[in-house]
């Protein structure tokens, strides 16, 4: 039996300070794949932490992305840091020393990049390993999420051994920059979150019904006549290169979609004669409808702006869309019909669709790139090239799961969004259902199974524009994140992840990104 007073009250205190720095250790969201911690702690001192290249890494001081990325992660590390010593910090040096065996840094990450990396931390020292620099880039946000401060202020990390890479390949976020123009400081801004989560594709819906801000160096009439406003709500040439550029040294793809034949409507503006001319009985209505498939002009169009869309982004993907096609103007137009008749294909307009998507589908290949549309083509699939990629948007809550059975039953790689529209929003814990998702638990072979490339959070655009985009993505987009990231196993209880989302809400907020809480509570340190 224990005395009670001092001596108890003295254990429980030491008791608590141990679990207090475990927990804070543990926070490196999403959860690496294995990791082992003690309580053991080094101090760090801000004037004394370096990043170095190791002596054998493949790549050395002068690589573009880890001399970035070691800058950056310094000011992440300690945001507060104005190059003043605190006086109670010890004056022991810190080095990450970084080593990647291969050494090339001025390419793109692309869907064969390994992001895989091994981290040790021990006294004085953490050795980052990995095959690539976009693994060590990965490396390098686990290792900035396991600094932390103690109640003095002082820098801390505890000793710390973690092997880790993604469970899925492909990890996407949308935005819509249609519906409402972001500002180019909202769209680099999201890129920097996205690190934080180990995001790795940013799929840019750049253009849709409402504008189109793509400035075309071919086509400038698109954006001069079917943005916002012609100066202030395009994207440049500098912008978009600007965009691939902060993308490319976070170890992000940039996906540009063009969706076409519907949402289309701004498309029209700076293009006569690309939509179909829609009737009322015998003459045209004077409103516009999905792309014209039936003219040789639109496909010399649509060539020329892909080959220009795929030389200035140089991902291997494009997306093009190809989803909701309402047929009702098609119907109305003779000339549409004359085309049905002369192509055999009834009054089946599916099949004037999956025409026209296999012209474009065939564009992108020709420029050697791969397509990824809406699971809508899938229904006319007998025209799609196997490695075209279909990504899943209907079927929420429940019925994606049939769509991810039947869709790689016919041998399709895909991507799923459906339970990931973050646009979306209700009262509560809501992000819990985005925790909660099982993309490959579906009925299927372990070979249909591994066609789930992955998948993407959507942040569609008719209720969100540079206002209330940050706190609408995170920190729930960062749940899906982990889905897509780590172990499903080892992520199982959604209880067990909200103490670890909090924190990392809170690293969010200190990070300047204005995430909205996930509940009752406070971070350390509260900002603005
Ligand atoms: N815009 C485009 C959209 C949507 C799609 N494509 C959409 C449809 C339904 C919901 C959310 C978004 N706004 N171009 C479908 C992929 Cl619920």
């Amino acid at each position: 039996v224990f005395p009670s007073s001092a001596f108890s009250f003295f254990c429980q205190t030491l008791l608590l300070r141990v679990f207090h720095e475990v927990e804070q250790a543990y926070a490196v969201w999403p959860m690496p794949q294995q990791m082992s911690q003690s309580t053991d702690r080094y101090p760090i001192n801000p004037q004394l932490l370096a990043f170095s290249y190791a002596r054998d890494s493949a790549a050395q001081s002068g690589c573009s992305v880890l001399d970035a990325a070691f800058e950056r992660y310094f000011n992440l590390i300690f945001p507060d840091f104005v190059g003043l010593s605190n006086i109670w910090s010890e004056p022991k040096p810190f080095t990450v020393s970084v080593k990647v065996k291969n050494g090339e840094c001025d390419g793109f990450p692309d869907e064969g990049s390994n992001e895989s990396y091994n981290l040790s931390v021990s006294a004085g020292q953490a050795v980052l390993k990995a095959e690539s620099v976009w693994g060590a880039l990965r490396g390098l946000e686990s290792f900035s999420q396991l600094v932390y401060q103690d109640d003095y202020n002082l820098y801390f990390v505890n000793k710390t051994e973690i092997e880790d890479f993604p469970r899925f390949q492909f990890r996407g976020l949308l935005l819509d920059t249609s519906r409402h123009y972001l500002p180019m400081p909202a769209i680099l801004k999201t890129l920097d979150a996205m690190a934080y989560s180990k995001f790795n594709v940013f799929h840019w819906h750049i253009v849709d019904d409402p504008s189109f801000p793509y400035q075309s160096r071919n086509y400038p009439d698109l954006s001069s006549k079917g943005a916002f406003h012609p100066m202030t709500h395009i994207y440049t040439q500098s912008d978009v290169k600007r965009v691939i550029y902060h993308a490319r040294l976070r170890g992000i793809r940039v996906v540009p979609e063009f969706d076409s034949p519907g949402h289309t409507q701004s498309w029209g503006k700076g293009q006569p004669d690309l939509l179909t001319s829609c009737y009322k009985g015998k003459v045209p209505s004077g409103t516009f409808g999905p792309v014209n498939p039936t003219l040789s002009s639109t496909y010399q169009f649509l060539n020329g702006l892909f080959k220009e869309v795929t030389s200035v982004f140089p991902d291997s993907y494009l997306h093009l869309g190809g989803d909701e096609v309402d047929f009702t103007c098609w119907r109305s137009n003779p000339n549409v019909q004359a085309f049905m008749a002369k192509m055999g294909f009834g009054s089946d307009y599916t099949k004037l669709e999956s025409y026209y998507m296999e012209n474009i589908v065939n564009i992108t290949a020709a420029l050697n790139k791969t397509s990824i549309v809406w699971q809508d083509v899938f229904d006319y699939r007998e025209r799609i090239p196997m490695d075209t990629v279909l990504e899943i948007w209907k079927g929420v809550p429940a019925d994606y799961r049939a769509e991810l059975g039947r869709i790689t039953l016919a041998g399709y790689r895909v991507l799923l969004s459906a339970p990931w529209y973050i646009n979306h929003i209700s009262y509560g814990q809501d992000w819990r259902n985005a925790y909660t998702v099982q993309p490959q638990n579906f009925s299927g072979t372990e070979q249909q199974k591994k066609l789930v490339i992955g998948g993407e959070v959507c942040m569609w655009g008719e209720y969100v524009d540079a206002t209330n985009l940050t706190p609408r993505l995170w920190p729930r987009a960062s749940a899906a994140a982990e889905r897509l990231w780590s172990d499903e196993e080892k992520t199982s209880s959604v209880d067990k992840a909200f103490p670890r989302l909090e924190d990392f809400r809170c690293t969010l907020i200190r990070r300047g990104i204005q995430a909205e809480p996930l509940f009752v509570g406070h971070c350390k340190h509260e900002y603005s």
